[in-house]
């Protein structure tokens, strides 16, 4: 019998309701994907998001059912969504010390093809109701992948869960996430002409050593695969886009935080070796370049690029 999440932990009241919400998030996120084409959830919504993404309607409508949970586990003071333009400031009523930051719906622009999708978050204590926390804070993170199995990996106490969903709605405990060893990259390769020296003598080297190439172009999905079959995934900075696509707060931090737990690495890169979990926000929208994997992928691009 596997242990459900919530035996898992003995985390405080706050986080417990915290988590609770994020489960029951997740959970109803599941069902609206799933059913999506039958019930024309599938296309975009009449709007944008602050990023100049066209917003799907299933990211407005994952995004208000984080934001209802979030608000009503009476443990949040700031909720920050990539959905958002603005931070979310909790009502006194409803308060707590905890900053939670997420993306609902990850890799949106796979929903109508029947791809993989995932939510991100990350959980931060924020006694002075800060907006911008600095990566170290963070508490737990994790992230919840739809896709064949529904599964949430979280990151608390520096170890790395997995849990499934399982039918009676419950995420069971499977094991702790262990890093493979396959010699993979992913990137986006379209971009590649837009790359700088470094992307391009790091994918250069990996072809040459006999990699695989697998992108699938959403994070979740990409860097779960990453984790567990081993490699390495990257959104350079390149000559187009100079701050890469992905955001810090919503995707970078709660990933880093997630692969450095399990051993790997995750880095700025393009020159600079900088910790993504290290990079002081200084807007809640802002993007960063990141390259992240298996601690020996990295050590490999980092050696390559000071050759440059
Ligand atoms: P969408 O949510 O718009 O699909 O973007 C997904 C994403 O933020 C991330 O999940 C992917 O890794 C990355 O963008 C893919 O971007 P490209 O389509 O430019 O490769």
């Amino acid at each position: 019998m596997n242990t459900s999440i919530h035996s898992f932990y003995s985390l405080d009241d706050s986080l417990h309701s915290i988590l609770t919400a994020i489960c029951k998030s997740s959970i109803e996120i599941e069902k609206k994907v799933r059913f999506s084409a039958l019930y024309q959830l599938h296309g975009n919504h009449s709007s944008q998001n602050t990023s100049g993404d066209i917003q799907k309607k299933l990211d407005v409508i994952s995004n208000d059912i984080m934001i209802y949970y979030l608000i009503h586990s009476y443990a949040c003071n700031v909720l920050l969504s990539e959905e958002n333009d603005e931070p979310i400031l909790v009502p006194a009523d409803k308060k707590g010390k905890y900053l939670v930051a997420f993306d609902p719906l990850d890799g949106s622009s796979n929903i109508d093809c029947n791809a993989p999708l995932g939510t991100i978050f990350s959980i931060s204590e924020n006694d002075k109701n800060e907006i911008l926390l600095h990566g170290n804070r963070i508490l737990m993170a994790g992230y919840v992948l739809y896709g064949p199995n529904t599964e949430m990996v979280i990151c608390y106490d520096n170890k790395v869960q997995r849990f499934m969903l399982n039918e009676e709605e419950t995420f069971c405990h499977i094991g702790r996430m262990i890093h493979g060893e396959k010699k993979i990259y992913s990137i986006n390769e379209g971009n590649s002409n837009h790359w700088y020296a470094d992307t391009k003598m790091f994918i250069d080297e990996c072809k040459k050593t006999g990699y695989a190439a697998r992108y699938i172009g959403s994070m979740v999905a990409d860097v779960h695969r990453t984790l567990l079959y081993g490699g390495v995934f990257s959104y350079p900075a390149d000559k187009k886009n100079k701050q890469g696509k992905l955001r810090l707060l919503y995707e970078c931090f709660p990933m880093a935080k997630i692969v450095e737990s399990a051993g790997g690495r995750a880095i700025v890169g393009h020159a600079t070796n900088q910790r993504i979990l290290d990079v002081m926000p200084t807007s809640i929208h802002q993007r960063t370049p990141i390259v992240l994997g298996s601690a020996k992928e990295i050590e490999k691009y980092v050696c390559l690029s000071s050759k440059l």
